[in-house]
């Protein structure tokens, strides 16, 4: 069994992901420990199932939020507890069994030898993926990059990722956004500005279809809207370091 880290902890937030989280959850435990999973006000009966199998499993921890108030605020939630016990890396993946959990030691791996830095997942997808969803991330890459300054950011999206703790904290106490599916690239792009350099690994990405339990909280009217508020947001601030930005870029 493998013993746990003091240090790395998988982080796994969850909201009516139906049965595919019992295997997701099962599959970061057998590469990883520990693992919690942050449960959003899930109404679909997978908390009765998740607190039996923590039960049996001292790797396993599950936290419960009564109610629902989105992936980042429950990310969020899952490192202010991470950090009062000494953690000081969070991999984040999702828990509906797209991301490979098979991963997870040599993502760890890499935070372990770069700590400073946050470690992003480069999704490949397959034949699996629906093409909206391929196609429309380039948008989203391109503000993302731009805000940059092109400092390396792979994917702007992608949830699979090992986040230095202590930054990541900071960036989300200054602020009230980032607590829905805003969070994964305004993370990655406020954590640039705030020095945390992007390392890219490549991570395949499985969809799987509503008969093999597939379920998607992404909708896409509100959620595009959502992010492009966020992009608006974000290129104010861009604006306003750049000069910042501009020295970094030519040091
Ligand atoms: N805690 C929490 N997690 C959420 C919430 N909405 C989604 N999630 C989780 O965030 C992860 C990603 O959600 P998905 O709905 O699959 O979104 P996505 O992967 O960006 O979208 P697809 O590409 O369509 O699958 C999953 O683990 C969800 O359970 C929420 O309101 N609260
Ligand atoms: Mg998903």
């Amino acid at each position: 069994m493998r013993s746990p880290s003091p240090t790395h902890l998988v982080l796994i937030p969850s909201y009516n992901p139906g049965p595919k989280v019992y295997e997701t959850v099962r599959a970061a435990r057998h590469h990883w420990n520990p693992v919690w999973v942050v449960v959003d006000g899930s109404t679909d009966g997978t908390t009765a199932q998740l607190q039996a199998m923590a039960a049996g499993d001292a790797g396993l921890r599950v936290i419960l939020l009564p109610k629902n108030s989105g992936k980042g605020a429950a990310v969020l939630h899952g490192l202010e507890q991470a950090a009062a016990l000494g953690f000081t890396h969070a991999l984040t993946m999702d828990s509906d069994g797209q991301h490979p959990a098979e991963l997870i030691p040599a993502f760890m791996a890499a935070s372990q030898s770069e700590p400073d830095c946050m470690v992003l997942g480069l999704p490949m997808f397959d034949a699996s993926a629906p093409r909206l969803r391929v196609q429309g991330r380039r948008i989203s890459n391109w503000w993302a990059n731009l805000e940059t300054l092109w400092a390396g950011i792979g994917d702007s999206l992608f949830g699979f990722r090992v986040y230095p703790i202590a930054p990541l904290r900071a960036v989300m106490r200054r602020q009230l956004w980032m607590r829905h599916f805003d969070f994964d690239p305004e993370a990655v792009v406020r954590l640039c500005w705030h020095g945390v350099k992007p390392v890219n690994l490549t991570a395949p990405v499985r969809y799987f279809s509503a008969a093999e339990g597939g379920v998607s909280h992404f909708r896409y009217l509100r959620d595009n809207l959502l992010l492009t508020w966020m992009h608006s947001r974000l290129l104010l601030g861009f604006l306003l370091r750049l000069p910042l930005l501009l020295v970094r870029k030519l040091r």
